[in-house]
């Protein structure tokens, strides 16, 4: 069994000690996959990284920081439909155990909880699922302090090869926030909501967020913002790399690069070479040669439109589905019923 549980144990100061609950599926998954994956996108014309490696613990830091720039506007309007959500969707919360996807900060989940009241928040269990562990260990951490749970258990998975490792326990309430799901690729957000159809029972149900098709500029600014956060954050993916494949990129070597591309509604993140670059790989041998100008793609972020709402409804065979909006329309919760 190659499943990690752990117990870890976290001290304040001297003598206060708890105990947290993560289970690490990371080591189910082969490493000579994650090599080859990385490496046949380096090596390909168009050059590509998956941003699942923007998320070391300095990559979650930054993207947290991203979330509190005001240019930055899904984390918000996100946020202001979650403080009310539960006003505007029925749910039975009694034994809820929820699996959050991608759960990095436990701010958006702690929105939801400050919802519910006591005497079912004890009756409910949740899941953090997260590939950065660090991030899972804080958010279990935080999220014990502040609520009355039945259990907390962190979960590091990943959940493009995992979903059949989550908890299949009792009635399930998946949450998918941040518009994660704009970060596959259309042929990825059908295989993942075909996947996640597959793993969920009746009586479950998915509350995902998605952002919306808006003006460009209020997009672009979103990705190039003024303290260059975000450029830090798309820069960071080379250390990841560095320490995840044995590469030795120089993160200098590059420049940050995010435009809208309105054929796909997508903002396209890239890695710009300022100069020509070779790239040597953990075997010693093999060299990846970037010319100055070249470019990495290290992310897509789907912009949705109701029609794509419903098409991803419909790849998860859900029956019925709710869509709650911000006052402009800018970002969508759509709350979905198995
Ligand atoms: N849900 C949070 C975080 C969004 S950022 C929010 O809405 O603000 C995307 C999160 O997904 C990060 O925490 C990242 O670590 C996680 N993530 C990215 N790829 C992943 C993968 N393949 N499997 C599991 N988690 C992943
Ligand atoms: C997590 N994901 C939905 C973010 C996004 O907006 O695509 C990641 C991000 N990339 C740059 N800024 C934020």
């Amino acid at each position: 069994m190659r499943q990690e549980f752990l117990k870890i144990q976290i001290t304040y100061g001297n003598d206060m000690i708890k105990e947290i609950t993560v289970r690490n599926y990371l080591p189910y998954m082969d490493p000579g996959q994650t090599d080859d994956e990385i490496l046949s996108g380096l090596k390909g014309k168009q050059k590509y990284i998956s941003p699942k490696y923007f998320y070391d613990a300095v990559g979650s830091e930054l993207f947290e920081e991203i979330t509190r720039l005001e240019e930055y506007y899904p984390t918000r309007v996100e946020k202001e439909i979650l403080s009310g959500l539960l006003d505007m969707i029925r749910i039975n919360l009694r034994n809820l155990n929820i699996v959050e996807l991608g759960s990095g900060d436990p701010s958006k989940i702690t929105l939801l909880l400050n919802q519910i009241p006591e005497r079912l928040l004890n009756t409910i269990n949740y899941f953090p699922v997260d590939i950065c562990e660090a991030e899972i260990i804080k958010s279990v951490d935080i999220l014990s302090e502040s609520f009355p749970l039945q259990t907390i258990t962190g979960i590091v998975a990943d959940f493009n090869y995992q979903l059949h490792l989550l908890p299949q326990q009792g009635t399930r309430m998946f949450c998918f926030f941040g518009s994660t799901i704009g970060n596959f690729t259309m042929k990825d957000a059908e295989n993942f909501m075909r996947q996640l159809a597959k793993i969920m029972n009746p009586g479950d149900c998915l509350l995902i967020g998605m952002d919306m098709v808006k003006d460009i500029d209020i997009i672009e600014r979103a990705y190039n913002d003024s303290r260059g956060i975000t450029a830090a954050f798309n820069l960071n993916i080379l250390n990841v790399i560095n320490k995840t494949a044995g590469t030795d990129f120089d993160s200098r070597d590059f420049e940050h690069l995010a435009f809208f591309n309105p054929q796909r509604n997508c903002i396209e993140m890239h890695l710009k070479a300022l100069r020509d670059v070779e790239i040597s790989l953990k075997n010693g041998f093999d060299t990846i040669k970037i010319s100055k100008g070249q470019t990495i793609h290290t992310e897509n972020s789907h912009k949705f439109s109701y029609d794509q709402i419903k098409q991803l409804c419909a790849w998860g065979g859900f029956s019925r589905y709710t869509i709650c909006h911000d006052r402009k329309g800018w970002f969508s919760m759509v709350y979905a019923l198995k």
